[in-house]
């Protein structure tokens, strides 16, 4: 008898503690939240999924009772700002910097050089990641969400129901709008399973149906194409990241021009604002993608060309590669350039 209700009471003790939300609220408890507020911040140069993780995630931390605020790392881009003005959700004002030993989460993002100024000095409770592992030692960070999803707000979307919460309208137009940019309205590849559930769950949501969500989709990739009123040093920043590879810091702009009769001459404009902006230790590409399959890499910056060479083969003309296939940023460019980088230390 008395081992009967040891065992009643043991598995109504672990039916209480494996609740939904538990577990992922029991680590969340375990955090050292200090008393100041802490800032959700994506990366710099922040596109869609970056504004839109940090926007549902310092949500979500709200609803669990904790002083968390979302951050922009920097002016947002015609995408974003497109897109929060078509769904009607409300973009967080800019942080320039954080104070050392100020407590951040980061998402949509693991590198340093993508962080808010000031990120290295900070404590960093919790990073939600979908890219490759950049040189922030998640091994520290007390929570870690890294997995191969086309989107930041898929993980934080998962992250809703392990709390066991629906996200608020504000939130589900956020996390919808990180989703649909990321993946190119689920079309994009490395789109997984895990985030046509949470397109269809947050359209659901919204009481949105498909044809909606894809004319909205369509209104994004224009504003993401369209640079009007833009310097062409704001076009390549405009989609622009960070990396330290090896000693050396390369960034890695990405751009779109869809009108052949003048591909050419946008290349060269690329390449004259990429001059006036790399400074003197770095390399700088660009991948143009245009109206046909290919698309173009172009570098600057000294040592930049045998990098490129070996990255991408011969370039067509001085500053200009050119790859037949579409190239992704994260899955092609970047670990091309990194291969390179280091094939070029080891040679040297
Ligand atoms: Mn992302």
């Amino acid at each position: 008898m008395k081992l009967i209700i040891a065992l009643l009471v043991s598995s109504s003790i672990l039916l209480s503690c494996s609740g939904p939300g538990t577990d992922f609220r029991t680590r969340m408890e375990a955090l050292d939240w200090g008393s100041d507020t802490c800032y959700v911040t994506g990366h710099k140069a922040p596109d869609v999924d970056a504004v839109c993780s940090a926007i549902a995630y310092a949500d979500l931390m709200q609803s669990l009772g904790y002083s968390c605020s979302a951050r922009l790392c920097g002016p947002v881009n015609n995408e974003t700002a497109f897109v929060s003005k078509t769904l009607g959700f409300k973009l967080p004002p800019v942080l320039e910097a954080v104070e050392p030993g100020a407590r951040i989460i980061l998402t949509d993002h693991s590198e340093y050089a993508q962080s808010v100024t000031g990120a290295r000095q900070a404590r960093i409770l919790q990073l939600i990641d979908h890219h490759i592992p950049g040189d922030i030692d998640t091994c520290s960070i007390p929570f870690v969400r890294v997995s191969p999803v086309g989107s930041a707000c898929t993980l934080v979307w998962e992250l809703y129901g392990e709390a066991g919460l629906e996200p608020s309208e504000q939130s589900a137009k956020a996390l919808l709008a990180g989703v649909m940019s990321d993946t190119k309205n689920l079309n994009k590849k490395g789109t997984t399973k895990r985030d046509s559930l949470a397109w269809t769950a947050l359209s659901r949501q919204l009481g949105m149906s498909p044809e909606q969500v894809f004319i909205i989709s369509l209104g994004m990739a224009e504003a993401s194409r369209s640079y009007e009123g833009m310097s062409d040093e704001e076009i390549y920043l405009s989609d622009c990241k960070s990396y330290q590879y090896e000693g050396r810091s390369f960034r890695v702009g990405s751009v779109d021009w869809l009108d052949p009769a003048t591909e050419s001459a946008f290349l060269d404009r690329m390449l004259a604002a990429m001059e006036s902006l790399c400074g003197a230790d770095e390399l700088l590409f660009a991948k143009v993608d245009v109206a046909t399959e290919g698309c173009y890499i172009l570098y600057c910056g000294y040592g930049a060309e045998d990098v490129a060479r070996r990255a991408f083969g011969q370039p067509k003309r001085k500053g200009v590669c050119y790859s037949p296939s579409p190239l992704n940023r994260k899955a092609h460019v970047v670990p091309l350039l990194q291969k390179a980088i280091a094939e070029g230390n080891v040679n040297s």
